[in-house]
């Protein structure tokens, strides 16, 4: 994944198709002299759906797809040959997509599981044709009914779940690294203050198959919530996620004191964002040795008394595993 895919707003702008015409024809062979009507009916116009699809997890597939369309119904013809059904649409979307009018702001419906299927835009009926008009009055009715016209409607798809772990730090804490061991997403990574300045989403491949999200954002520092260093407006990114894993690099003087920070940052953006489970990771281990990191322990284990924490190092792969394990463990309690 590339730098900043993670859209959890999209809007689009959908048509279903209209019905096809129904025919007017009157039924002729040699030697019948007075055939009766048959003139088939319009075919329907093509639905737009919405389909869940576990296998994504944000909506940037749909950034650049503005208006979807749904086909035609064919006309009805003779010999009362109905018309073919317009082509319908399939929008693949995540699930937990919310789809909203866009005019009037109501929710419409909510994809939630694998596979489900809602319609989105309704195809017009077909019309039909003149044989369903015939009557002992009139046997050769030379009319039929047109289709009726398609729907078009501007819609607001919203992820509601983007991500299941959301990574906080200060900047050059090495969130985007961890996220680049961590998952096959690709994010920019450089040794200074930020460097991320979209969030990005990578998926963790877990035991058995099994995987969850980890989103990396820019990164916070004091004063965040007055607009200082990048702001704060994107933590509406994590917002959503239920765990939130704490990166604080193992050389910074006062680890506790930086993780206090972080937290009291977040609580000024949403107070409700210390609701969810923490963990704390002291990251680039790599760059202590045993015996400092000994010590190191000791006095974390008092300021840390309330959250779990660990070490780890992307750069040496140290702790990857533990922290896949334990985050696993969380999401799943
Ligand atoms: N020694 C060591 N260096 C690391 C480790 N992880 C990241 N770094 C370095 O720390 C610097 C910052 O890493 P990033 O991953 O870009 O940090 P970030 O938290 O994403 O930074 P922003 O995007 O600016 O918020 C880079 O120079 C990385 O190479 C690690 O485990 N060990
Ligand atoms: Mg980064």
């Amino acid at each position: 994944m590339t730098e900043g895919n993670f859209v959890d707003y999209v809007k689009i702008y959908v048509s279903s198709g209209k019905g096809g015409k129904g025919s007017t024809h009157l039924h002729r062979e040699k030697f019948i002299e007075k055939g009766g009507p048959d003139g088939g009916d319009g075919g329907r116009g093509g639905h737009v759906y919405l389909v869940g699809n576990k296998g994504l997890w944000t909506l940037f597939h749909l950034k650049f797809a503005r208006h979807i369309k749904a086909g035609n119904g064919g006309d009805g013809s003779g010999d009362r040959s109905t018309g073919a059904d317009g082509d319908d649409k399939y929008i693949e979307v995540p699930l937990g997509t919310v789809v909203k009018d866009k005019e009037t702001g109501e929710i419409l419906f909510e994809i939630t599981d694998e596979g489900e299927k809602q319609i989105l835009s309704r195809g017009g009926k077909g019309g039909l044709g003149n044989w369903h008009f015939r009557s002992s009055t009139n046997q050769t009715p030379r009319y039929s009914q047109p289709g009726l016209p398609g729907a078009e409607m501007d819609v607001i798809l919203e992820l509601k779940v983007l991500a299941d772990v959301g990574l906080v730090g200060f900047p050059n804490a090495g969130k985007s690294t961890l996220l680049s061991v961590l998952t096959s997403a690709k994010p920019k990574i450089a040794d200074y203050p930020f460097t991320t300045l979209k969030p990005n989403l990578g998926i963790v491949a877990y035991r058995d198959f099994q995987s969850f999200v980890i989103a990396d954002i820019p990164g916070i520092i004091e004063g965040a919530a007055e607009g200082k260093g990048l702001g704060h407006y994107f933590l509406r990114h994590i917002e959503r996620n239920s765990t939130l894993l704490f990166l604080v690099p193992v050389d910074t003087p006062d680890i506790k004191g930086e993780y206090d920070i972080l937290v009291n940052e977040l609580t000024k953006y949403n107070p409700e964002m210390l609701d969810k489970e923490r963990m704390v990771v002291i990251s680039k281990c790599d760059m202590l040795d045993d015996e400092l990191k000994a010590e190191l322990k000791t006095e974390l284990d008092i300021s840390f008394k309330d959250v779990p924490y660990m070490f780890i190092s992307s750069v040496a792969q140290q702790g990857l595993t533990e922290l896949k394990d334990k985050l696993w463990k969380m999401l799943n309690e």
